[in-house]
This record gives C-alpha cells, sequence and structure tokens, in this order.
C-alpha cells in the first residue's frame, strides 16, 4: 500500500465528512470500523508506514496519527450529539401538563383513630399513658388486683394460659399494678393495648383493646371518679349524652359501677342496639379495692383512688355503627376505606 501526504488528507477529510453526517449510532460504528478497525484503511497506512520512502514516511506518519486521533474524537462527539437527540426527541413526546397519577393513599384504621381519640381526651385531663407486656405473670393479672385463684374469670375457659404462672393479659390492669410498684402517688395514667380472652362471636373476638385509667392521691372521691369520666364521655360523644352510674362488682374496686350512656342510635327512644332499654353500657368503674393497694405496698388509710376501663371496639361500633366485630380484623378494603 502507498500513500502520500495528499492521499492521508483526502481519506482524513472524506472520514469526518461521512461521521458528521450519519444519523444513527450504528452508521458511525460502520464507519468507525471501516477507518479505525483492525483492517481499517488508516489503520493499514499506520501498519504499513515502515514500507514507505523515509522522505515521506514521517510527514504521512504525523498525518496519518493526528488523522486517527481527529476520527477517534469525531465518532465519540458524533455518538453522544445521536444520543442527546434521541433524548430530546423522547422528551417532546411527554406532555408534560398532563395530570399526574394520584398515589394511592392509606388511612387510619377505625380502632387506631378511636384509640388515640379515647387516649387524646385523658391526656388531656392530665393522665399519662403505659405500655407494658402483653405475656403476663398471674400476680400482676389476677393476684394483685384481688382476684382469688378460685374467681370464674381465671377460668380456663376465659383465659389463654401458657403455663400455671404465665398468661396472655385478660385486661391492660396488670399496668396499673406495675406502675403503682414503682412510684408513689400521686398516681394519674391509662393504660391502653391488646388484652386475651377466649370468647368469639359477633360482639366478642379473642383480641381486643382496652383502655383503663387510675387515678390515685390523697382524698381522690367517687364524686372525682364521675366527674372524669362525665366530662369524658361528652367530650367523645358531645355534651347533650346523659349518663348512668348503675351499682355493680369488681374484685379491684369497691364500690364498683358500671356506666351507661343516652342509646346514640335512638337517644334513648329504645331500639335493636340498646334492646328497647334506651341506654348503652359503656364503662366499668369503681374505687380501687384496698386490697389492691395493700399489694403495691399503699396505704388504704393514706390514699383513694379511682379505676375505670373500657373496651376500645364497643366505642367504636357504637360511633361508627358497625354490628359485628370481626369486620375490624378481616382487613376488607370495602369496609376499611369507609373510613
Ligand atoms: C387497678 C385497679 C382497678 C379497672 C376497671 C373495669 C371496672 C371494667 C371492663 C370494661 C369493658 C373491661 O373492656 S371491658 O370488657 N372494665 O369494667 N375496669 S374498673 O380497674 C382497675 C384497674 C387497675 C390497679
Amino acid at each position: 500500500m502507498v500513500s502520500t501526504p495528499a492521499e492521508v488528507a483526502q481519506l482524513r477529510q472524506q472520514a469526518l465528512a461521512q461521521v458528521a453526517k450519519a444519523q444513527e449510532a450504528d452508521e458511525v460504528e460502520a464507519l468507525r470500523v471501516r477507518y479505525l478497525g483492525r483492517k481499517g484503511s488508516l489503520t493499514q497506512i499506520l501498519r504499513t508506514l515502515k514500507d514507505l520512502d523515509p522522505a515521506v514516511r514521517r510527514e504521512v506518519g504525523r498525518l496519518a496519527n493526528e488523522a486517527k486521533e481527529a476520527l477517534e474524537a469525531a465518532v465519540a462527539d458524533r455518538l453522544k450529539a445521536l444520543k442527546l437527540a434521541a433524548r430530546a426527541r423522547e422528551a417532546a413526546r411527554i406532555d408534560v401538563t398532563l395530570p399526574g397519577r394520584r398515589p394511592p393513599l392509606g388511612r387510619l384504621h377505625p380502632l387506631t383513630r378511636i384509640m388515640a381519640e379515647i387516649c387524646d381526651i385523658f391526656l388531656r385531663l392530665g393522665f399519662e399513658a403505659v405500655e407494658g407486656p402483653e405475656v403476663e405473670l398471674d400476680w400482676y393479672n389476677f393476684e394483685a388486683l384481688n382476684i382469688p385463684p378460685d374467681h370464674p374469670a381465671r377460668d380456663m375457659q376465659d383465659t389463654f394460659y401458657f403455663t400455671d404462672k404465665v398468661l396472655l393479659r385478660t385486661h391492660t390492669s396488670p399496668m396499673q399494678i406495675r406502675v403503682m410498684e414503682k412510684r408513689r402517688p400521686p398516681v394519674r395514667i391509662i393504660a391502653p393495648g391488646r388484652v386475651y380472652r377466649r370468647d368469639s362471636d359477633m360482639t366478642h373476638s379473642p383480641m381486643f383493646h382496652q383502655v383503663e385509667g387510675l387515678l390515685v392521691d390523697r382524698r381522690v372521691t367517687f364524686a372525682d371518679l364521675k366527674g372524669v369520666l362525665t366530662e369524658f364521655v361528652h367530650q367523645l360523644f358531645g355534651p347533650e349524652v346523659s349518663l348512668r352510674f348503675r351499682p355493680s362488682y369488681f374484685p379491684f374496686t369497691e364500690p364498683s359501677a358500671e356506666i351507661d350512656i343516652a342509646c346514640v342510635i335512638c337517644r334513648g327512644e329504645g331500639c335493636r342496639v340498646c334492646k328497647i332499654t334506651g341506654w348503652l353500657e359503656v364503662l366499668g368503674a369503681g374505687m380501687v379495692h384496698p386490697a389492691v393497694f395493700e399489694a403495691v405496698g399503699y396505704d388504704p388509710e393514706e390514699y383513694t383512688g379511682f379505676a375505670f376501663g373500657l373496651g376500645v371496639e364497643r366505642f367504636a361500633m357504637l360511633k361508627y355503627g358497625i354490628d359485628d366485630i370481626r369486620l375490624f380484623y378481616d382487613n376488607d378494603l370495602r369496609f376499611l376505606r369507609q373510613f
């Protein structure tokens, strides 16, 4: 192969012009192979320099090397330019004025909402929320709460046992015992959380949620209990709702009461939900039994206190008019989306 400086210059010009005109990356690549590949024309020239007359070898070598560098740079530039142009064409096809796709929004579970609403009211009244273990010891769940070993609540019918002494808590009251063991009065706490009982039908679930409260100080009276729970009911259901305190019995309180509110469905007229009574039972409560104070080392002569308990599912069912407790746990979006 014989090359003159003029031929190399011409080859360079031709290659650069072709690269500049190429419209596709494939075309550019083909040109690169044609000139710079293993058998490419510029490569051939460089490889056969040694056969040239020394008089022209230097000049041809210099021109061929410069042409190679220029062509390599031109190939890279052209590929980059084609890529940018393709991207610009793609961008032009996207209509940025179209409305975006709305991302699916989650929402709070109705039980979560009611739970937060209930706790908020008591927090504003000066109570502190405490949480603790769902797997409990017999002492905290029963013994310290003045529930004797032969009490029906301890029956295998009602309680999930792991061993003789270890069980799933049947109420959140163990937390109040745990707190009183650690602190001196005044105590103002609520214990929200999951509890477990062997029970299952339209209105009972083996796992449900409670909020219990405890207030202990000097000279706490039943009037304080009535005041706090009346305020609670009025904040949750409205200030016009009437309450009724009925005598009742719990091992851990004395005296004890159950609290009814005028039926929120029929306003006291009588309906299916209140079983024609006009009243709905919503809370249990009472003055803390002296035996409970003894169990945690409080002097019942110095301190008195009141306690209360409520079932969160029941409140949610009343507030939203739901008649089957199992709907809360089915995770059926058709149900959950309604809240
Ligand atoms: C301590 C002392 C006393 C908490 C109380 C109730 C009455 C009550 C029920 C309501 C519906 C349970 O969820 S429910 O089934 N609760 O009636 N709970 S007094 O009394 C306590 C708690 C802790 C140390």
